[in-house]
């Protein structure tokens, strides 16, 4: 089906001097309603500052940050610039046996702001292949060690870590798992956390179930600690529809997992530079994990990257044998892209100068009045906050799930508000350069779609 586009809509392009596609039939999208997508396509075309242009040059205000990413804003001087003049000297670096100094630049700059002992940095590009690269580097830490029976693997029910064999087989998102047959073997999960009879519209960390955490203790019960290779978290669920680690859930984990000599991987792919009103969330919640996946705000989703931050000793287990063989045979072409890099450093200037890894912290308190205001509109079951991200739980329609909240994020982007659904839960992570004016924009939108809802 060759689905001709709109008349008005080529139009409405054309007046803000973008292009439009002459067919959408190629275009395989992904994690998207393709044919309902191409029936009404929203198609965006420009970014500045907290906001978006579609093709009909109106003005959409990004309550998500892109998707997660675009942490310090749209089109920011500093990494603009810095793409503009990498693209110029130098394309491409191979990573294998070779490297360039912005590499090394990056890492040192990224172990500057991570946990303390955590000092060493493999790239990546994407935070689905960051967890996968994390996962790998968690089975061959026990093994080089002498401890190659630690293979098995734990993740968390509702986890998302990316779409990658590794990520889906860890992650507990039943949609993103249920086709794709057996995935990685030898995986067992814990419990979520997310508990409303007891916990609903708690402001910041919920008090009750640090005890989830405990279902560790009953899996080295069942399997034995000499079998178990890491346990992987996101310190807040993301994806699943913002859940916030109840008080004390995430020291419970790594006590359990320090006495079982069990690897912690935090997934802080949403978390990592800033979301939480610290560089990272291991540090907003006192909590240092063994081994850290971020993406996305690393570069401010500017080029694609990700990485996965690793405590001293676990690179320094690695450093054993002869000093030619290679010692973690795992890579990725564009591993350390150059043009990633620019990015990533122009990135961290901007958040520095800024201030943005901690500005979550003041502003969240603005952020978190403004969104527990919603409590007693129609539909609304739940309200979760910490720092800039924040997730609204609404009712769904009976037989019906997600419908309810796609509605209302279509009427959202039709009053010029990008936000994200997730099921029935709206998810928010503005820009952490969003000002007060932005946070009231989109609550009243929000609550004006809230009241128009089916
Ligand atoms: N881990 C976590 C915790 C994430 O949130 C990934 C891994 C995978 O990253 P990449 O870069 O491979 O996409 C993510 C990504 C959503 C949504 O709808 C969330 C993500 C990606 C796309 C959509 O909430 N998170
Ligand atoms: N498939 C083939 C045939 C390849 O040659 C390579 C890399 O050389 C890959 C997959 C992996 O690609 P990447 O390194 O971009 O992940």
């Amino acid at each position: 089906m060759n689905k001709a586009i709109d008349p008005a809509l080529m139009q409405a392009a054309e007046s803000t001097g973008s292009t439009l596609p002459g067919s959408m039939n190629a275009y395989w999208m992904p994690f998207t309603a393709n044919r309902q997508f191409k029936k009404a396509p929203r198609l965006l075309a420009k970014s500045a500052g907290m906001h978006y242009w579609d093709v009909h040059g109106r003005q959409i205000l990004d309550g998500v940050a892109g998707l997660w990413c675009v942490n310090a804003g749209h089109n920011r001087p500093r990494i603009v610039s810095a793409i503009q003049q990498q693209a110029a000297e130098m394309d491409f670096a191979p990573p294998f046996q070779m490297a360039h100094p912005k590499a090394f630049e990056l890492a040192e700059r990224v172990a500057a702001i991570a946990p303390a002992g955590m000092g060493k940095v493999f790239f990546t590009n994407s935070g689905s292949e960051a967890v996968d690269t994390a996962l790998k580097m968690a089975l061959a830490y026990h093994r080089v060690r002498g401890q190659g029976t630690r293979t098995r693997l734990i993740g968390r029910d509702r986890g998302y870590h990316g779409v990658n064999f590794g990520g889906i087989s860890v992650g507990g998102m039943v949609g993103n798992r249920k086709t794709f047959g057996l995935a990685v073997a030898g995986v067992d999960h814990l419990r979520h956390t997310h508990d409303p009879a007891r916990n609903a519209y708690s402001t910041g960390q919920p008090a009750h179930g640090a005890e989830f955490a405990d279902d560790l203790a009953n899996l080295v019960a069942m399997h034995d600690a000499s079998n178990i290779a890491a346990v992987i978290v996101e310190p807040v669920a993301g994806s699943t529809g913002v859940l916030v680690p109840p008080i004390g859930y995430l020291q419970r984990l790594r006590e359990l997992c320090t006495q079982h000599g069990i690897l912690l991987i935090f997934d802080e792919v949403i978390t990592g530079f800033g979301r939480t009103g610290a560089p990272f969330a291991a540090q907003t919640f006192g909590v240092t994990p063994d081994l850290i996946t971020c993406a996305k705000g690393l570069t401010n989703g500017c080029v694609p990257m990700g990485a996965v931050i690793a405590k001293d000793e676990i690179f320094e287990a690695f450093m054993t044998g002869p000093e030619h063989l290679i010692e973690f045979a795992h890579g990725y072409t564009y591993s350390a892209h150059p043009l990633a890099c620019a990015a990533g450093l122009g990135t961290l200037d901007t958040y520095a100068e800024e201030g943005l890894l901690t500005r979550a912290t003041e502003m969240g308190v603005y952020f978190q009045q403004a969104l527990h205001a919603l409590k007693g509109e129609p539909h609304v079951i739940d309200i979760r906050n910490i720092g800039l991200v924040g997730g609204i739980e609404l009712a769904g329609i009976p037989g019906e799930p997600t419908k309810r909240a796609f509605g209302v994020f279509l009427d959202c982007f039709e009053k010029g508000l990008l936000i994200r659904t997730t099921g029935d839960t709206i998810a928010l992570s503005p820009p952490l350069i969003i000002e007060k004016s932005h946070v009231d924009q989109i609550v009243d939108t929000i609550r004006g779609a809230l009241r128009r809802a089916a």
